[in-house]
């Protein structure tokens, strides 16, 4: 038995860091179980196991920096493997499980052998030389029909080019930064149980059926070797955007796992099979009563053909809405909402603000009400700890939050985000403006990262800019309240001897029943409106 070196495949960057070391001496791994992770300033990827075998030595540790054709670990030939490696060649790409230089398409594969070498091309997106801002996939990835290939983003949308085989990947032909237009080859697939290909699939011979658009998802181009159920189909999409890797993905589609529903425990949070393992294990403990939570059994709306009374024009919502749409109702649909109206007088803290908004300008900044908001909020949240927590999933626990994150809900062109700004009962009034302003413009240009849009204890969302004068916030679960902000106005206010105008800011909290009772919310806004009618309250 020989032992291999493992090397660092092409990892699409010149450099990367490892982030985290899966295995270790001794470890008997599987083809395809991750070995390592690394983090590149683009993009975090498993390296996998090119084959099963017993792991000798870890070459590498968390922290190192490597590159393509580094050596990263020392593999012994499991007994009895086919084909162990005789010699060890430092070859340059041994993590690919399939050549690196794939035969042409129409290589015919092994008289026994059901698969066959696919090209995947662009489909028809609307316009020419498109930058590929993101590659979702490396050589040796085995991926399901519809996962992403990679991300094209034009001047009018982002969209991805989606799978239209499940398979595994052998090579991958663009990288970011190229531009692409219909018919670029994307990359070369091995895909099992496929009918031989007869002709590659280029979009210019292929017939129209063939071709996966952005717009329509490329679900009946594919030559699946097994029905799909429409619902695994679904956990597949509802799975892309989570922070995990193949082989991790790979159980969570063979629990039929819905990943968002999953902890990550790895760096970043990335999701490890561990943490798939103890979800599952975590559900099939559960009594049957927390099980049933959720099912409700709600219809679902008829399709209803609108052309039949006239012109119609149909487009896909973007993928920040159709994430938003989903977490909306998951929320509407599990917590019971109640929302409790107030108003602050707000008057001095306005005379006060104005009073520095040159001081902020000349510092380069903006200062509007949300950042006093967002400190009202973070000492009614110290004050009222309930309302920094969350109920645990069954229901029987209440999870109080030490710390003070809030996330502030921004309206971009593509959907709703909620950046999270961590630690604000620590942040003075003018880091608040400067981050509140610097959020709103990454969201905007969207920059945020996914650890800027998590970690948030409770949310405001101000449509004061907008107008209204009171509305009925979502509650952003499993956070419990949300704090909407309407257009403050001034209003005629008996001062016990005659009427007053004062400027006066609609308050709308919506809340989670479950975890706070009516009182506790009528205190809470009371409070808030105390700490706004004099800031000087919080320094109390
Ligand atoms: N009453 C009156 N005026 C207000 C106000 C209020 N409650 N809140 C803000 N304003 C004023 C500001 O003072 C500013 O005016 P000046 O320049 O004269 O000071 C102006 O409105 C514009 O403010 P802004 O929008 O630039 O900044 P902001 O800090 O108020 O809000 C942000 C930032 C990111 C929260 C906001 O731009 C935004 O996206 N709001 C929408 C959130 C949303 O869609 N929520 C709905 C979620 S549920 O679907």
């Amino acid at each position: 038995m020989t032992d291999e070196i493992i090397k660092v495949p092409d990892i699409g960057s010149d450099g990367a860091e490892v982030i985290e070391v899966c295995v270790g001496a001794g470890d008997q791994v599987e083809a395809e179980d991750s070995l390592i992770v690394l983090e590149s300033d683009k993009a975090t990827m498993e390296v996998p196991a090119p084959r099963n075998g017993r792991v000798v030595e870890v070459l590498l540790k968390v922290g190192d920096k490597v590159a393509e054709g580094d050596d990263l670990l020392k593999m012994a030939a499991e007994s009895g493997a086919a084909a162990p490696a005789e010699e060890t060649p430092a070859a340059p790409e041994p993590v690919a499980q399939t050549p690196a230089a794939v035969p042409a398409p129409e290589a015919a594969p092994a008289a026994a052998a059901a698969t066959v070498i696919k090209e995947v091309r662009v489909p028809d997106i609307g316009s020419d030389n498109v930058p590929v801002i993101e590659v979702s996939v490396k050589p040796g990835d085995e991926i399901s029909e519809e996962d992403p290939l990679v991300t094209l983003e034009s001047d009018k949308a982002t969209m991805e080019v989606p799978s239209p085989f499940s398979g595994v990947v052998t090579e991958v032909k663009v990288k970011e930064g190229d531009t692409l237009s219909q018919g670029d080859l994307v990359v070369m697939m091995e895909v099992a149980g496929a009918a031989p290909a007869a002709q590659p699939a280029a979009p210019s011979q292929a017939p129209e059926a063939d071709k996966p658009t952005a717009s329509q998802p490329a679900a009946s181009v594919a030559a699946p070797t097994q029905p799909t159920a429409e619902s695994n189909r679904e956990l597949e999409q509802a799975n892309k955007s989570i922070h995990a890797g193949p082989a991790v993905r790979k159980i969570a589609r063979e629990f039929g796992v819905d990943l968002s529903q999953v902890r990550g425990s790895g760096p970043r949070s990335r999701i490890l099979k561990e943490d798939v393992q103890n979800y599952v294990k975590a559900k099939l403990s559960e009594p049957k009563s927390a099980q049933v939570s959720g099912g409700l059994g709600i219809p679902q709306m008829p399709a209803v053909d609108f052309s039949k009374w006239g012109e119609i024009e149909e487009k896909e919502l973007t993928r920040l809405r159709q994430v938003a749409a989903k977490n909306f109702q998951r929320s509407w649909l599990n917590v019971p909402h109640v929302t409790q109206f107030d108003e602050s007088d707000i008057t001095e803290l306005e005379d006060f603000r104005k009073s520095q908004k040159a001081a902020a300008q000349a510092r380069g900044s903006k200062l509007t009400p949300l950042p006093f908001m967002l400190k009202a909020c973070a000492y009614a949240l110290k004050e009222m700890p309930q309302f920094c927590a969350s109920l645990s999933p069954e229901v029987d626990r209440i999870i109080y939050k030490k710390y003070v994150n809030i996330g502030v809900a921004v309206d971009t062109p593509d959907g709703l985000l909620v950046p999270v700004i961590k630690d604000v009962d620590k942040k003075g009034l003018w880091e608040l403006a400067d981050e509140c302003v610097a959020m709103a413009e990454k969201a905007r240009n969207k920059q945020l990262k996914p650890d800027e849009m998590q970690g948030g204890c409770f949310t405001i969302s101000s449509l004061g800019s907008v107008g209204g004068t009171a509305f009925t916030p979502i509650v952003n679960a499993p956070e419990v309240a949300i704090l909407g902000i309407s257009k403050a106005e001034i209003k005629p206010k008996w001062n016990g001897a005659e009427f007053a105008p004062r400027l006066m800011l609609p308050l709308s909290l919506s809340y989670d029943h479950r975890a706070i009772n009516g009182a506790e919310a009528a205190r809470f806004t009371a409070l808030l409106g105390q700490l706004l009618s004099d800031i000087r309250n919080i320094l109390l």
